[in-house]
């Protein structure tokens, strides 16, 4: 791009601001039926059509008659309907996706890099981001047990940059080359297909226990992080050893980190199996349902850099993406965040159509010889290239909001129309037409190559152990006993038992303790002595709950009101209006979706207040708190009602916030009387007792409610 054209085309860029500009690039793609009715409906080369019910017959009116291949209307619609499918991704195939926008803070990062992505403090890039789950097919699951994939692709003046990453730092391979091997072994096995949506298969735990350097990867996807409450509540890493170059050509290591606004959260396993069945969308909707409600997902953008000179210094390997960084040795640099705050219009053209790629980078930011990084710069464009064709980046939610301007030309379904006599480099037109610049272009970062030809992996690569037990034991105890749970899950479900033999001996060379307890519960190889010594290194930002939001919030969460007849009305008044406040969600949960009676009012007749869902329609896992209000019938017709019973037990079960009022409290006492739970609450005075995480006053002081329910909400 020449100078004048690059210094038009910023301005023009920033002349919208950096939400639209994607946003308003693709209005003119975007049709709405409904804006004008009357024109009709048409065939796809545009005539009225005035019957689309009923194939053309040759009929004599009573007798229907046979179906005649001569009308064209009616085998076009089943010619586009046969073709509606195409390839899904090969891994990463169920996914949700959402518009956003990318700020930095400031220009701290220009001593690391000229990309002004990451230095330009005025500008406001447009983003589309992808999360996915990795192993189901399209129609699998949410809330399975996986790596979620975190995909963004930033439009940039300089072109698209995409940071492919996912909701753990690390990876299962080392090398590009296993990763057919390992996709294989996750994916349901061959023979018949089974399991959907899940590890816990012999042939996953038989490839890993043969290639310890997934170890690490397998603490954590064994964790809670693998169970991710929502979206919008987990980290997301660039995985991989990217490069930073700065304007004195110094180069530097980076890697790339999403952290949350509102913290890292998960389900419990038992939650999020549930959620499975009954709410088998539960994340798309949620991330659809926080940005349709203003609640918009937020993630502050951090980098790890490491200067080139420094390769060498650690006892790991910088370019193995088996290991992370431990932030003691390498600090977090916060620089920028960014902000979802736009749904799709359409599923299909966004997000089963929009294709990263892990080699789309622009200047100022470059690769290293991480060879999983390389396989994958290969490996995205050759998979779009099936799944969406040749001119996959022409498509509109891929295409750049720059020019794209070069030689590349034809190929299935191509959309542009380039106008010119010459299709080639060099040619005759010269200026004015797409010449190489030197001013702007990508460069690359020249250095030095030299090497024995020879399939080999650095020294420091064959070092597997040191890493999952720094994660280990980093996690608080209840964070471990849940990694010991899940471990136990997935080897009970192998029934080989070569399988989980050989795995409870590898976990020997992390920690005796997690060995021993899993191989207990799965007749696994029971140590006697550990395989290996525990270090006993560990570092904060591991553990979750490092990440808790400084301010306890209820931003966005779910809330139940559950109700019979006879509740107390101003109360569930207050409590819905200091949610609001506090910009959580609520719903009235009562034993029919219609109206629900409170005290006062005769049921049936009454004006009553709308239930959202009745007692069947959905279940406790679906929210994150339950508050349950006074009222006397409406606490004698809870106590009545195994339903109702179920929904509290299992929410305390699931530790779940549990607020409750006056005879609400003696409901929830009765629920939850269950072995060795000795719950403290109140239902003498105003005075708010918590105990177990449950909350409950005698009497609620409506007028002052907005304060005091929030703070009940927080658990304070
Ligand atoms: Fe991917 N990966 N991957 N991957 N990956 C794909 O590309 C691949 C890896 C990740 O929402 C595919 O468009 C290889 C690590 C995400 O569209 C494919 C290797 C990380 C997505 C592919 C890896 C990822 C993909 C399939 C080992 C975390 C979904 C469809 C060398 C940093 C992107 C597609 C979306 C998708 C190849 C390893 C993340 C086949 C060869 C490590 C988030 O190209």
């Amino acid at each position: 791009m020449s100078g004048s054209l690059a210094g038009a085309v910023k301005q023009a860029f920033t002349s919208v601001t950096g939400q639209t500009a994607k946003v308003s690039d693709l209005k003119n793609d975007i049709v709405d039926p409904y804006a004008n009715p009357t024109k009709g409906l048409n065939t796809d080369h545009g005539v009225l059509v005035a019957d689309t019910d009923s194939w053309l017959k040759a009929s004599d009116g009573t007798h229907t008659g046979p179906s005649l291949l001569e009308d064209q209307i009616g085998r076009e619609k089943i010619h586009r309907f046969d073709h509606e499918r195409i390839p899904e991704r090969v891994v990463h195939a169920r996914g949700a996706g959402a518009h956003g926008f990318f700020k930095v803070y400031d220009d701290r990062a220009s001593k690391y890099t000229y990309a002004p992505v990451l230095t330009d403090p005025s500008r406001v890039t447009p983003t589309f981001v992808r999360f996915s789950t990795v192993q189901g097919s399209r129609g699998s699951a949410d809330t399975v047990r996986d790596v979620r994939g975190f995909a963004t692709k930033f439009y940039t003046p300089e072109g698209n940059w995409d940071i492919v990453g996912n909701n753990i730092p690390v990876f299962f391979i080392q090398d590009a080359i296993k990763f057919p091997d390992f996709v294989h072994a996750v994916k349901p096995e061959p023979h018949n297909e089974v399991p959907q949506g899940q590890s816990a298969h012999n042939n996953f735990w038989d490839f890993v226990g043969l290639q310890p350097e997934s170890a690490h990867m397998v603490m954590w996807v064994m964790s809670d992080r693998a169970v991710p409450r929502s979206l919008r509540m987990m980290q997301g890493f660039g995985v991989n050893t990217y490069s930073l170059m700065n304007a004195k050509g110094e180069r530097f290591f980076v890697k790339f980190h999403w952290i949350p606004e509102l913290g890292v959260h998960s389900f419990v396993w038992d939650e999020a199996l549930k959620i499975c069945g009954q709410d088998p969308d539960f994340h798309r909707k949620d991330l659809e349902e926080a940005i349709s409600s203003g609640a918009y997902p937020k993630w502050k953008f951090g980098i790890q850099v490491i200067p080139e000179a420094r390769q060498d210094d650690f006892d790991f390997d910088p370019l193995d993406a088996t290991k992370i960084w431990p932030e003691e040795l390498v600090p977090l640099e916060i620089i920028g965040e960014m902000t979802l705050n736009k749904t799709v219009d359409e599923y299909f053209p966004e997000v089963e159509q929009v294709a990263f790629c892990t080699a789309h980078v622009v200047p100022g930011i470059g690769f290293s010889d991480d060879p999983l990084l390389q396989g994958r710069n290969f490996s995205y464009f050759d998979t779009q290239i099936t799944r969406l064709g040749p001119n996959w980046q022409e498509l509109p939610i891929n295409r750049p909001v720059c020019p794209v301007m070069n030689f590349q030309r034809d190929g299935a379904m191509r959309h542009k129309i380039t106008k010119g006599e010459v299709n080639y480099w060099p040619n005759r037109k010269g200026i004015g037409a797409p010449v190489p610049t030197t001013e702007g272009g990508y460069a690359d970062f020249a250095s030095k190559v030299q090497g024995i030809k020879q399939r080999v992996r650095g020294s420091k690569f064959q070092e597997h152990y040191n890493q999952a037990q720094l994660f280990f034991n980093s996690l608080t105890p209840y964070e471990q006993q849940h990694l010991i749970d899940a471990i136990s899950f997935e080897l009970s479900h192998c029934d080989d038992p070569v399988v989980y033999k050989t795995y409870t001996q590898i976990l020997n060379n992390i920690d005796f303790n997690l060995a021993k307890q899993v191989a207990i519960n799965v007749d696994g190889v029971v140590p006697d002595r550990p395989g290996r010594e525990n270090h006993g290194k560990s570092t904060p930002t591991l553990s979750q709950l490092y990440y808790a939001p400084k301010e306890p919030t209820i931003k966005s969460r779910r809330i139940a009101i559950l109700l019979a007849d006879g509740f107390n009305l101003a109360e569930v008044q207050a409590l819905r209006a200091a949610f609001k406040v506090g910009q959580a969600t609520t719903w009235i949960i009562g034993p029919r979706r219609g109206k629900v009676y409170p005290s006062g009012q005769t049921v049936g007749s009454g004006e009553g207040l709308q239930a959202d869902h009745h007692y069947e329609g959905q279940r406790s896992t679906l929210f994150d708190a339950f508050i349950i209000p006074s009222g006397v019938e409406h606490a004698r017709k809870l106590s009545e009602n195994g339903r109702t019973i179920h929904w509290i037990r299992e929410a305390f079960g699931h530790c779940k916030a549990i607020g409750a009022i006056g005879e609400g409290v003696t409901f929830l006492k009765e629920a939850v009387q269950l072995p060795g739970v000795q719950l403290q609450a109140n239902l003498a005075s105003d005075t708010v007792t918590n105990s177990y995480g449950v909350v409950t006053t005698g009497v609620y002081d409506t007028g002052s409610a907005a304060a005091d329910t929030l703070k009940i909400a927080q658990g304070q």
